[in-house]
């Protein structure tokens, strides 16, 4: 019997560790698994699956979905998807589990790194740009972020080591049989 897919979807702010964590994970995951893992990073999405796309809430909305989508197609072959956007609205994060749960389990991680922490971090300089008005629609500074209320994990970014962080996903999904 094939084993049952499932999607590990992370969202939370721009520079909360989103991409770093799951990087992390899918280097663990590959060491418990032979099964397939296809990584939906937030950046290479929006440069092939949603080109052309902007940050309105009906251009987010249509990228979380189309993640969803491509995620449940994974998930039906019995594969392993990991998505990493930012995914600001409830209900498009809705949207992509619904999608996903008919064909296997999605597993919700809130990088819950603080809006001042990764504004420090500021890797890419876009909270300075936005802080100056030249990005508009800017989650957390111009645009807002729900956070999740019943995520599957909830991990803390400020200080947290990725690799320790990606240990606790692990767990998880031993805990879920789904390793
Ligand atoms: C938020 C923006 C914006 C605005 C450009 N708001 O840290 P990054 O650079 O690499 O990740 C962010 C990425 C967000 O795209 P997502 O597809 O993850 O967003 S969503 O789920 O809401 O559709 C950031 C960059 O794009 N970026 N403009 N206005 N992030």
């Amino acid at each position: 019997q094939a084993p049952r897919g499932f999607a590990l979807f992370f969202t939370g702010l721009s520079g909360a560790g989103k991409s770093t964590i799951a990087q992390a994970l899918v280097a663990q995951l590959l060491e418990h698994t032979s099964r397939a893992v296809t990584v939906l990073d937030g950046d290479e999405v929006r440069k092939h699956l949603s080109r052309g796309l902007g940050f309105s809430r009906e251009d987010r909305a249509a990228n979380v979905t189309r993640i969803g989508y491509v995620a449940s197609e994974i998930v039906r072959h019995g594969g392993i998807a990991v998505c990493a956007p930012i995914a600001p609205y409830a209900d498009a994060r809705a949207d992509a589990r619904s999608l996903v749960e008919a064909h296997g389990d999605f597993i919700e991680i809130h990088v819950a790194t603080a809006l001042e922490v990764c504004e420090a971090r500021d890797r890419k300089g876009l909270y300075a740009q936005a802080r100056a008005g030249k990005i508009a629609h800017f989650t957390g500074i111009s645009d807002p972020y729900e956070v999740p209320e019943q995520p599957e994990l909830r991990v803390d970014g400020d200080g947290a080591v990725p690799a320790v962080l990606a240990g606790h996903i692990l767990d998880l999904l031993r805990k879920r049989g789904l390793l």
